[in-house]
């Protein structure tokens, strides 16, 4: 392991207590996991601490929750220090490399094996793919009546370059049997208690998902290290689903009989309502469906909101646009407030899951106030709504038009 590494997981290991100290501390190895020290001094910078740009917003330090604004989204390939965040735990300290292993059982699996890193990398194809991950609760502090759950606006959403293995070929060579139908997994991160029994968070996929050749056990993010905080050193990767099935600090896999029941799979987590209910309704867990491909959604990364621009310019906008397990087909913009539309040039994604690149340039009749609002459309037709989707309790699945202020002077 790297030195630069090392010094970072320590220095990681100890920012759960919310300061670092300035200094080494000498007799660390008596405190109790987040025991809160006084500190001396100034807190250390928390963007150092997550190694995310400055740029981003911190909605909870405990657990980790950092959002990208879009204009800092503007990159083809998310780089790392611009991936957003979603920890529901601590995140695991200590981590030794060498010893990381993965193990991958269950009711319906064959002949449970566990493999080292290196033994997965040495026993499998690697493969490459851009794949967008989007929290399941992205765009939910839009919702009225609000939803609890961190108050995301658009930045839950990155498309960073994974390399692992095919979740599948793994899963073929430990054999799957005929009555598997869903995979569940398990990672390293510590609960909120400190409880080492209790797990953050258990969820999956149905078999099918799995099997994707897109659905990778991947172990780097743009040709390095997949950040501490996005889930160092091994994570699954599931393109165009909530990102909360793609379980970070991965250590175990189970192949089950049944949907999976780990925490956070069932009740009201990642879950809405089968049927469209009114604004503030209590649903009943057994009227809960799980989410699975999450809806077609796009971004305007440039300009930044805001942009003040000459009369008789033009403006050339520009972003990204993803719908989950489909392709995006049709991508517009309006500056009418959604009266006319007017096509936007797309570009096919450079693999499948991978959100999809457009532009458009465009010009305003006169001075004063616009908003450019953006919209993508699936290849199943369904549009983005242009206000705030179908309320549902917990406030998943906003896929709202993006919209940014113009200025013509
Ligand atoms: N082990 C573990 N995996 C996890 C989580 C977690 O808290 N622990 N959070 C999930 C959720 S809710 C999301 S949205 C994504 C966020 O991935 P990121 O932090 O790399 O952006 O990780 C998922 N995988
Ligand atoms: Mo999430």
């Amino acid at each position: 392991m790297k030195d630069s590494r090392r010094d970072f997981l320590k220095r990681a290991g100890t920012l759960g207590m919310g300061l670092t100290m300035g200094a080494e501390i000498v007799f660390a190895e008596n405190l109790p996991a987040d025991f809160p020290l006084l500190g001396l001094g100034q807190p250390d910078d928390p963007f150092k601490i997550i190694q995310k740009d400055q740029g981003l917003s911190i909605l909870n330090d405990r657990p980790w929750n950092v959002e990208t604004p879009p204009h800092l989204l503007d990159d083809k390939i998310t780089p790392a220090d611009k991936l957003f965040i979603r920890n529901n735990g601590l995140v695991p300290q200590d981590i030794k490399i060498d010893d990381w292993t993965l193990t991958i059982e269950g009711e319906s699996a064959v002949t449970p094996k566990t493999f080292t890193l290196q033994q997965l990398k040495s026993s499998f194809k690697h493969y490459t793919y851009q794949l967008t991950i989007e929290c399941g609760g992205n765009g939910r502090s839009e919702f009225n009546p609000p939803a609890k759950g961190n108050q995301w606006t658009t930045g839950a959403v990155g498309c960073p370059s994974w390399t692992g293995v095919r979740l599948r070929d793994v899963l073929d060579s430990v054999g799957i049997k005929n009555d598997a139908v869903y995979l569940g997994y398990y990672g390293k991160d510590t609960h909120l208690s400190g409880d080492p029994e209790k797990v953050v968070i258990s969820r999956g996929v149905p078999l099918k998902k799995a099997l994707d050749d897109q659905s990778l056990i991947a172990w780097a993010m743009n040709g390095e290290d997949i950040p501490l905080m996005n889930g160092y050193p091994l994570r699954l990767v599931f393109g165009g689903w909530p990102a909360s099935t793609s379980g970070k600090w991965l250590s175990r896999i189970v192949i089950r009989n049944q949907v999976h029941d780990g925490p956070k799979m069932t009740g009201q987590s990642y879950r809405v309502p089968c049927e469209p209910v009114a604004p503030g309704t209590k649903v009943a867990d057994e009227d809960m469906c799980i989410i699975e491909s999450m809806p077609v959604k796009s971004l305007i990364t440039y300009p930044k909101s805001g942009a003040v621009i000459k009369q008789r310019q033009s403006l050339d906008i520009r972003g990204h646009a993803w719908a989950g397990d489909q392709a995006v087909t049709a991508m517009q913009y309006s500056i009418d407030f959604g009266n006319t539309w007017h096509t936007c040039t797309l570009d096919p994604p450079v693999n499948p899951l991978a959100w999809q690149h457009w532009s458009a340039r465009l010009s305003f009749p006169g001075k004063g106030y616009y908003e450019v609002w953006a919209r993508a459309t699936d290849s199943n037709g369904n549009k983005q709504p242009m206000i705030i989707p179908g309320w549902n309790p917990r406030g998943y699945l906003n896929n709202a038009c993006h919209r940014i202020a113009v200025k013509v002077t």
